[in-house]
């Protein structure tokens, strides 16, 4: 059973007012230091002692700019570090486009936390039963990372190296989420399993994104994040996976 602490471990907290101070902190402090959004990984997790202790807190908050939330038929939907889960599951243009990543933010924890935590967050924790990836998966999404050799842009695919794992150095940062435009006629669900819903981490969590053209499909692409990274893999989900160009009901085994 978790042992939660009722004091957090001392550490110094800063609050730079810009990116580049932010930057500039996070590779002084090199290893030592640790970025802070929402906080509702990070702060459970020093008071379980669940991490090393950083000797320095970045606070991202005062950074203005960084939750935004746009999209155009060009460059796609660009989602900023500091959007929190609420503003995602209420945007209203990310509802039209990308109802999966809306449906995966309102299946996250409950208000107060969705109020508080960013997408960015959930990404960069990269727990196996964060709700944020299966959409982002299938939507074959990117991420911006920045840090002192300047700014690299990463299939979300790649992002992530095992649980609790990505390919983050620990002089950089999560600058932006972009998902590009979905192709005409697609569509995207996420499912989540969990014993009281948004409520429970998830035990599975499933997207799916298919494009179809007159009843042959195009395109199915499925985003799982099976709970322990336990390598199970539904066979049918695989088989339907390979079978694009078939008429959808012939392609589902
Ligand atoms: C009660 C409760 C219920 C929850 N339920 C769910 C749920 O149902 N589904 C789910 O998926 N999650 C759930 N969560 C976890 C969810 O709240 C977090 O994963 C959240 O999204 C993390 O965002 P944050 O802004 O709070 O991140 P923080 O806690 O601030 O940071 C998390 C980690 O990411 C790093 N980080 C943050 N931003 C950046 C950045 N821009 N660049 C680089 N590193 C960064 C931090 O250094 C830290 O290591 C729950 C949490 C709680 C407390």
């Amino acid at each position: 059973m978790a042992v939660f602490y009722r004091k957090l471990p001392r550490f110094d907290y800063v609050m730079p007012k810009t990116l580049d101070d932010a930057l500039a902190l996070l590779n002084e402090h090199k290893g030592t230091a640790r970025l802070l959004a929402g906080g509702t990984d990070l702060i459970p997790q020093l008071k379980q002692r669940a991490i090393n202790v950083p000797r320095h807190l970045i606070d991202l908050k005062a950074i203005k700019g960084l939750n935004a939330i746009s999209y155009d038929e060009q460059s796609g939907l660009r989602i900023g570090p500091l959007t929190t889960i609420s503003a995602i599951e209420q945007s209203p243009v990310i509802r039209e486009h990308f109802p999966s990543i809306a449906q995966a933010a309102s299946g996250m924890a409950a208000p107060q936390i969705r109020n508080r935590g960013t997408f960015a967050g959930n990404i960069c924790n990269a727990v196996p039963s964060a709700d944020s990836a299966p959409a982002l998966l299938t939507l074959e999404a990117f991420v911006k990372i920045k840090g002192p050799k300047g700014e690299c842009i990463v299939p979300i695919d790649q992002f992530f190296t095992g649980p609790c794992e990505t390919i983050l150095e620990k002089e950089e940062m999560l600058l932006e989420i972009v998902v590009p435009k979905s192709p005409p006629r697609s569509r995207g669900v996420y499912l989540k399993l969990a014993p009281r819903h948004s409520m429970d981490l998830a035990i599975v969590g499933v997207a799916a994104h298919g494009a179809y053209v007159d009843g042959i499909c195009k395109d199915i692409r499925i985003g799982e994040r099976l709970k322990l990274f336990s390598g199970v893999r539904n066979q049918r989900l695989k088989s339907l996976k390979r079978q694009p160009g078939q008429p959808l009901q012939s392609a589902i085994p």
